[in-house]
């Protein structure tokens, strides 16, 4: 069997910076650091942060005063910024600097009183930290939620000549283009970024696992199940014909899946290490010595966002 690797996968530059910012705080302050949410939706990454003594939390009425908590790499409302002030708990953000970007588009629309559609899945954390930008104080619009084609067909909202559109950044890049062409042809006078804010890092791993499933019989993607970005690589692949696993590690892999296989795809999505995919290239060769690895070619990758300033300085 050869193994095809999907390049680029794994970490994006906001899951690096938001995994360094737990570990300089824990190195720094010491046990515990609380965190709001997983800090990114990796199952792996949380048990290890858990075992440094990072403890994560749903709520911020879960820490006791003068505590420090970091937020997640999908960022959180201003209610919850707020009340963070309010008790005077220590803040590190881990906010990925590309979800920032969009938060402070919904707030330039909200202080010019338009309408706004955020296209984004119900119930992600991302998508609630992003609603939870909008301030009714500030303007007469609103905010509304679609996640789909037939939700943009469905929606109705109060100002259809001054509307716009942000998005969420992990979303399937496909399935997107279908919501905004669906809000054009129900609001032509709808504004919004020039494609959408799906991120570098989301777009590339799309476009390189589409490389992937052209030449692959089966595709595995390690991420794990809550991790919007990996998802939508399994389900892209599964849309070229090809079939698919999300997988948390080594550890998931059913070996009856190989039969047949000739060419396995491997990638990864923007919150798994690359240890885990260089444990699933180990597990698959412990059965089969002969595999050979590949790596595709793929768009480099070298973006780094700065650390908080308080962090840069602590030595690992
Ligand atoms: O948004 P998603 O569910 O893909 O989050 P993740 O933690 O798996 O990936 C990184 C991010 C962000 C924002
Ligand atoms: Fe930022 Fe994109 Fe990575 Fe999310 S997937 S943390 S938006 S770079």
């Amino acid at each position: 069997m050869k193994i095809l690797l999907a390049n680029p996968r794994g970490f994006c530059a906001g899951v690096d910076r938001a995994i360094d910012i737990v570990n300089r705080a824990l190195d720094s302050f010491g046990a515990p650091i609380y965190v709001r949410h997983e800090v990114v939706h990796n199952q792996y990454v949380v048990n290890k942060l858990r075992d440094r003594g990072a403890i994560f939390v749903d709520e911020l009425d879960e820490i006791p005063d003068d505590q420090i908590v970091i937020f997640s790499a999908h960022g959180v409302s201003k209610a919850v910024r707020q009340e963070a002030e309010q008790r005077q708990l220590k803040v590190f953000d881990a906010t990925c600097p590309l979800v920032t970007k969009v938060h402070i588009e919904v707030f330039r629309y909200c202080k010019q009183g338009f309408d706004l559609i955020l296209i984004g899945h119900h119930g992600h954390p991302e998508v609630e930290g992003t609603l939870g930008q909008w301030d009714r104080l500030q303007g007469q619009g609103a905010i509304y939620l679609v996640d789909s084609v037939a939700e943009a067909q469905a929606i109705e909202v109060n100002q259809p000549d001054r509307i716009a559109y942000v998005t969420q950044t992990t979303l399937s890049m496909d399935d997107t283009r279908d919501i905004i062409a669906k809000l054009r042809q129900r609001f032509p006078r709808i504004q919004g970024p020039k494609h959408d804010d799906i991120c570098y890092a989301t777009q590339n791993r799309q476009t390189a696992v589409r490389q992937l499933a052209d030449q692959a019989d089966m595709v595995l993607v390690v991420g794990s199940v809550n991790s919007s970005n990996s998802n939508r690589l399994k389900e892209l692949a599964e849309r070229e014909g090809v079939r698919s696993h999300l997988i948390d590690g080594a550890a998931d892999i059913d070996q009856s899946w190989f039969s047949g296989v000739n060419t396995l795809g491997l990638t990864a999505g923007a919150s798994a290490p690359e240890k885990l995919v260089k444990d699933v290239i180990e597990a698959i060769r412990d059965q089969n010595p002969d595999v050979s690895v590949t790596e595709l070619d793929g768009e480099p990758e070298n973006m780094v966002f700065a650390l908080p300033k308080e962090l840069r300085l602590v030595q690992k």
